[in-house]
């Protein structure tokens, strides 16, 4: 007999897609698309597609495995889980004794976005011993930051709204490669009459599909944004109705665009002077405008200024008035706001005062030779940082130390996980039962276990309740099961939850928040400030200046973050590792397109095969993030060029602020000698 069960994607991405999984004599024989999802309407993507082979891959971890060869030569034989338990547990509890838990780093992100498989009671256990606590500012903080600076919050309007904009603005966002379920909203509002704007430093597939690409280099859009106030300043395009109802600040803002003038900004962007005043005119006068930032911002030193500064535009045009207009970037705070996190995390159980450190630094705080305690144990789930991370060098140095003890939960012996002396098996996405709030959109999906876990795997929450059995903990609330800690979070009470039940998200899959109809959180103000006004006070921000070319690192079409490296077809599709860079840097550099050359700074280097074109500006690279390795074969991927960059909030990573040197087979000349 066939059964069909519902589910949900839990990478990490915009768009959540719902699934249905056919199941038979205990397999799952296909994995599609939910047709009936308004959002994701039945597609994938190029990942998700293949899900079941990742599942059913010959090389998943299924059981215990104890390291047995050196670190790094991925040599391992399989244990039990009594034996990996008790040796973990046998380990930590002499860490805990000798230097103190916190000498002990979890170390996980959102491998797993559901609500229970990402943060619960790995939170509730780690926490209540005092290990030392990560701070997970990688993706999203720096801009919810920059965009709390301007309007008390991250939120914006509902996506689905998007089709009634006249004026889409994708602002370093890759919408195609990277939210591709959002572009047939935009399609829809290109068809009833809307222009479709994308500013990236490089020519991407979005920006090779939109109607007008604007290309500024690197980090300036704080001046390109604060032009386009000169503009819409100078030729009277303010809502000034809206601007004193629901804004403080227009003073300051007027000030600081008084200082940028087109030709100005032309100056630190790179774009005509013509072209800002055209997309500013167009910008203000169209309305509803919509701004669509994501990631490629934060990834800069400046990156929660930008933010800050970019939610002006709205501000100052009254965007937020019209349905469709204003800005949207995430919708996961307004998901998590309606359910009970703090009922599932349980944050009163953390020892207080408990170190913390930035997930950017590991490769810092593995290697320090002052850190007090040091880092004796590493416990990573959610994770590849060996892939994701910064200074890949420096994390591989603080891996490969012989007397650091590293726990790996994962589905595949990943990059990290070569280093590990335990790698311990995890269940996909399709043995687990979770709620997958979205950050794409407005629906809350429920992800039903389809399957069971295959071999001795277990999901996040099933390793947390051994872990803590094996330490001998006996608190209720370490044991709960995933079924209460969801209709806890459920319960929250929350309007927008209202008949939105257990059962009802189990027999339905997803359900749509209930937000009121025709939703425009800021058409009259209500900001999240201390007196409900947004905030103007835009800059340009500190833009980071280096030698050589900067090395723009975007996501990919067939992997997702540090995931699917393990996958041949996903290799063989996202094929060698390329460097894009301009004509112009390669003639200096005597580089031809198509050989291998070496890509270096003083973090690391690598070896990539060299594509010349006219799409990028001059001075800027660009190479794809995630799992292709070097292209003569070494273990390295490219986040062995990039800096550990705090960004102008103290949080996150500026990982697009990396500068690197091409060098071809005739060797690097240096830029003089060519003159
Ligand atoms: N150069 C460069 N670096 C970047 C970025 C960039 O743009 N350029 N982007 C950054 C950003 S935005 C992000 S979010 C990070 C992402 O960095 P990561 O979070 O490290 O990447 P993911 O691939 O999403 O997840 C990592 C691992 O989680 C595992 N996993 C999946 N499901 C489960 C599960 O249920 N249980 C367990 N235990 N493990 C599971 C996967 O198998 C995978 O190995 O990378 C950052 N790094
Ligand atoms: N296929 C695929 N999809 C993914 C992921 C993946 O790895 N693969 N990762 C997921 C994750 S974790 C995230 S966070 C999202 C991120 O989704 P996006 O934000 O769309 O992804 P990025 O590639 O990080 O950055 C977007 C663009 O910003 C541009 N950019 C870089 N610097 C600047 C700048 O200074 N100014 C401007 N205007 N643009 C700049 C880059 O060239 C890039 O094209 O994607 C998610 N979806
Ligand atoms: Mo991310």
């Amino acid at each position: 007999m066939t059964t069909t069960i519902r589910g949900a994607c839990g990478h990490d991405c915009p768009d959540t897609c719902s699934w249905l999984v056919t199941v038979s004599d205990g397999k799952a024989q296909t994995l599609v698309g939910d047709p009936a999802h308004p959002f994701t309407r039945g597609g994938l993507c190029a990942k998700v597609n293949d899900y079941l082979d990742r599942v059913y891959h010959k090389d998943r971890v299924l059981y215990p495995l104890r390291r047995k060869g050196p670190k790094g030569a991925g040599e391992f034989e399989r244990v039990s889980w009594d034996e990996a338990l008790a040796d973990v547990a046998a380990r930590w509890n002499q860490i805990v004794a000798s230097d103190g838990a916190e000498a002990i780093l979890p170390y996980s992100l959102a491998g797993t976005q559901g609500l229970i498989q990402m943060a619960s009671l790995g939170e509730r256990l780690f926490g209540s011993m005092g290990t030392t606590r990560l701070i997970r500012d990688i993706c999203g903080e720096v801009a919810v930051a920059g965009l709390s600076a301007a309007n008390g919050t991250g939120m914006g309007i509902d996506p689905e709204d998007i089709v009634h904009s006249r004026f889409i603005v994708l602002w370093g966002t890759n919408t195609i490669v990277t939210n591709l379920h959002l572009w047939p909203v935009i399609l829809e509002a290109r068809r009833r009459g809307a222009k479709v704007i994308v500013i990236d430093p490089v020519r991407t597939r979005t920006a090779a599909a939109a109607d007008w690409h604007i290309a500024p280099k690197p980090a300036s859009d704080g001046a390109l944004a604060l032009a386009m106030m000169h503009v819409i300043l100078r030729e009277g395009l303010v809502d000034h109705d809206y601007v004193q109802q629901y804004a403080n600040g227009f003073e300051t803002l007027v000030d600081r665009a008084r200082e940028y003038s087109p030709e100005r900004a032309a100056g630190i962007t790179g774009i005509d002077a013509d072209e800002i005043e055209k997309f500013a005119r167009e910008y203000a006068t169209t309305q509803p405008s919509l701004i669509r930032p994501l990631i490629g911002l934060e990834h800069h030193r400046n990156g929660a200024t930008l933010f800050r500064t970019i939610a002006c535009l709205p501000v100052l045009t009254g965007a937020w008035r019209h349905r469709g207009g204003g800005l949207q970037r995430s919708t996961g705070a307004l998901q998590y706001s309606t359910l009970d996190v703090g009922r599932v995390r349980m944050p009163e159980l953390n020892k207080p005062g408990a170190r913390t450190m930035n997930m950017r630094d590991l490769g810092r705080y593995l290697c320090s030779p002052t850190l007090a305690p040091p880092i004796r144990s590493l416990m990573v789930y959610n994770c590849n940082p060996l892939v994701t991370n910064p200074n890949q060098n420096l994390v591989r140095r603080g891996l490969a130390r012989e007397d650091l003890f590293t726990v790996v939960h994962d589905l595949f012996v990943t990059e990290t996980a070569r280093y590990a002396d335990y790698v311990l098996p995890a269940a996909s996405q399709v043995e687990c039962l979770d709620i997958v709030p979205a950050w794409g959109h407005h629906y809350l999906s429920m992800n039903q276990p389809a399957i069971a876990p295959l071999g001795e795997s277990v999901s996040n929450t099933e390793l947390f309740r051994m872990l803590a059995r094996a330490l001998g903990r006996t608190e209720p609330w370490l044991f709960e099961s995933d079924e209460s800690m969801l209709r806890a979070a459920l319960a929250s009470g929350h309007p927008w939850l209202d008949g939105i039940t257990y059962e009802r998200l189990q027999a339905e899959g997803y359900v749509r928040l209930r937000q009121p109809e025709d939703w425009r959180p800021f058409a009259l103000g209500g900001f999240q400030t201390p007196d409900g006004k947004a905030i103007l006070d835009p800059a340009a921000g500190e833009i980071i200046k280096g030698d050589g070319l900067q090395l723009i690192t975007g996501k990919q079409l067939h992997f997702l973050n540090g995931s699917y490296n393990q996958m041949e077809r996903h290799q063989r599709r996202a094929g060698e590792l390329e460097i894009e860079l301009n004509s112009e840097d390669a003639a200096v550099r005597g580089l031809r397109d198509g050989e291998l050359v070496r890509v270096h700074n003083e973090f690391g280097s690598l070896t990539a095969r060299c594509r010349i074109s006219t799409a990028i500006a001059r001075g800027v690279a660009s190479m794809p993030f995630g799992g292709n390795a070097d292209a003569a074969g070494a273990s390295t991927t490219v986040n062995v060029l990039t800096p550990e960059m705090e960004t102008d909030n103290g949080e996150g990573s500026g990982f697009y602020d990396a500068f690197v040197e091409v060098s071809g087979a005739g060797g690097w000349m240096p830029q003089a000698a060519c003159k």
